[in-house]
């Protein structure tokens, strides 16, 4: 039987399969050829003995939060409380465009916004490279109607830091899923954690991927990677004279080009040229 996997526990995994959940294990044969399975992934399975036999082909794999087969990651950012972060909002949309998966942005809690200004700015700048975004209440009821319409039929997975409203948000598309909702700790400065592991819900014909909030240094961004899939960057980066372009001070840069002529966001490279500062180089990694 074909099913998918929705979550792991100590060596068992959950699979759904035709509106069923088995919980199975995973042939030996897996763990000698250094297979691993993975939330999200589509197996062939026995439902008389309980066993994965194959991991069918991956079409994506996030590494973090650890995931497979996506179709749209929904990168998700509170305006208030944890802080509205525009580097982090550019740094986690590199890392889902570097994997081929389509990004839209959700800005959380527009509730107890006070000032739209910048965000109206990171709204346009965001539009002009063909990124979607979303202002969304967790108690509104068009915001819930507007994320219930982007989930259909998709696997979506919610990626954000710890307290942004990822789970309070799939609570918001139904009430049912009752996900943990962590309070926002000012004495951390962060979010409690309470989702632990990914997890994929089940709802209607979309699955819901509730992620651990993570801190932006989990993501493994390599300079070339930021000077290839920076949002906007790809369509461009071939037409630089230089194969390698960093887009820093290189000559004929067709990334500096489009921002000039209003392009590309001036706003944007700025934070390209800060997260470029902070990222290392390949080579390094084999040091
Ligand atoms: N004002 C406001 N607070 C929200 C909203 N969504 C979530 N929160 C609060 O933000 C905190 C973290 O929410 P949670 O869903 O656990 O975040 P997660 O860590 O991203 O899953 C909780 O205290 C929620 O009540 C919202 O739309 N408006
Ligand atoms: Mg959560
Ligand atoms: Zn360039």
């Amino acid at each position: 039987m074909i099913g998918k996997i929705v979550s792991t526990c100590g060596g068992v995994y959950r699979i759904y399969a035709n509106g069923v959940r088995y919980d199975v294990f995973a042939k030996g044969i897996f763990k000698y050829r250094h297979e691993h399975l993975c939330v999200g992934d589509n197996v062939d399975f026995d439902d008389e003995h309980f066993v994965i036999n194959q991991i069918l082909e991956r079409k994506n794999e996030l590494i973090r939060p650890k995931c497979a087969n996506i179709d749209l990651v929904l990168v998700t950012m509170s305006v208030v409380e944890p802080e509205l972060s525009e580097e982090l909002v550019y740094k986690f949309l590199t890392y889902v465009l570097m994997h081929n998966i389509e990004a839209k942005v959700v800005f959380t809690k527009v509730d107890a916004l006070r000032d739209c200004s910048t965000i109206e700015r990171i709204k346009s700048d965001l539009a002009k490279i063909g990124i979607e975004t979303f202002f969304v209440s967790k108690d509104d009821e068009s915001s819930k109607e507007a994320v219930r319409r982007l989930v259909k039929g998709k696997v979506v997975l919610f990626m954000g830091q710890t307290g942004v409203g990822k789970s309070s948000l799939i609570n918001a598309i139904d009430p049912a899923f009752n996900r943990k909702i962590g309070e926002y700790s000012n004495a951390l400065g962060r979010g409690k954690h309470q989702t632990k592991e990914v997890i994929l819900l089940p709802y209607e014909n979309s699955f819901l991927a509730d992620t651990p909030g993570f801190s932006s240094l989990d993501l493994m961004i390599y300079k070339e990677d930021l000077a290839q899939y920076f949002p906007g960057y790809e369509k461009y980066y071939t037409q630089c004279y230089f194969s390698n372009c960093l887009h820093q001070n290189e000559k004929q840069c067709k990334i500096k080009e489009e921002i000039e002529k209003g392009k590309l966001s001036k706003e944007a490279h700025e934070i390209y040229k800060k997260l470029l500062n902070e990222l290392e180089y390949r080579q390094e990694r084999y040091k």
